[in-house]
């Protein structure tokens, strides 16, 4: 029996990419403080990740899509927060990030991150960028290295 597991040290020389969404800004940009952080403490240099700014979360997925494809990229860690306003509106944002960035991840063979808060109020976003629930972004960025590790164990996929 073989056990796969990826660790938190990331590949040799990986690079990765985080697209980050500007709408909420004063949380996302603590969620990329986060993630650069993350990343760095487990040993993948600033230089080796690239930043994107997205408008909001609703674009991310296409963004992604076209930094996974490039093959460039070992995991896009996709940085959000969608919080609940006066309608129902974000509802359809998060929604559409969630599955987009799922279906990038699987179409382009290529970990992409879900680092998005789907939050009722932005005390509940506060708390999960970088204070009392921790930093999402972080958390995000430690799972694209585990996952690029992973895949680097598992080896590459079989032709279809
Ligand atoms: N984008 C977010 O990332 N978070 C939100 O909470 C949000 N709300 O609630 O409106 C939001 N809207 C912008 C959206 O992502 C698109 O950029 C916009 O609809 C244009 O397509």
């Amino acid at each position: 029996m073989a056990t796969y597991q990826g660790t938190l040290v990331a590949p040799a020389k990986a690079r990765f990419a985080a697209v980050v969404s500007r709408f909420n800004e004063f949380i996302t940009s603590k969620l990329l403080d986060g993630a650069l952080d993350a990343f760095e403490r487990h040993g993948v240099q600033r230089d080796r990740v690239d930043v994107v700014w997205s408008p909001g979360s609703f674009e991310m997925p296409l963004i992604a899509q076209r930094l996974a494809r490039g093959g460039r990229y070992a995991a896009v860690v996709c940085l959000g927060a969608v919080i609940r306003g006066g309608t129902e509106h974000h509802r359809y944002i998060a929604a559409e990030a969630a599955k987009g960035i799922a279906q990038v991840a699987l179409k382009e063979d290529v970990p992409c991150l879900f680092g998005v808060l789907t939050c009722e109020t932005i005390e509940q976003a506060v708390e999960r960028a970088g204070t009392k629930a921790g930093n999402k972004g972080a958390d995000a960025a430690a799972a694209a290295i585990e996952m690029a590790n992973l895949l680097a164990e598992l080896g590459p996929a079989a032709a279809s």
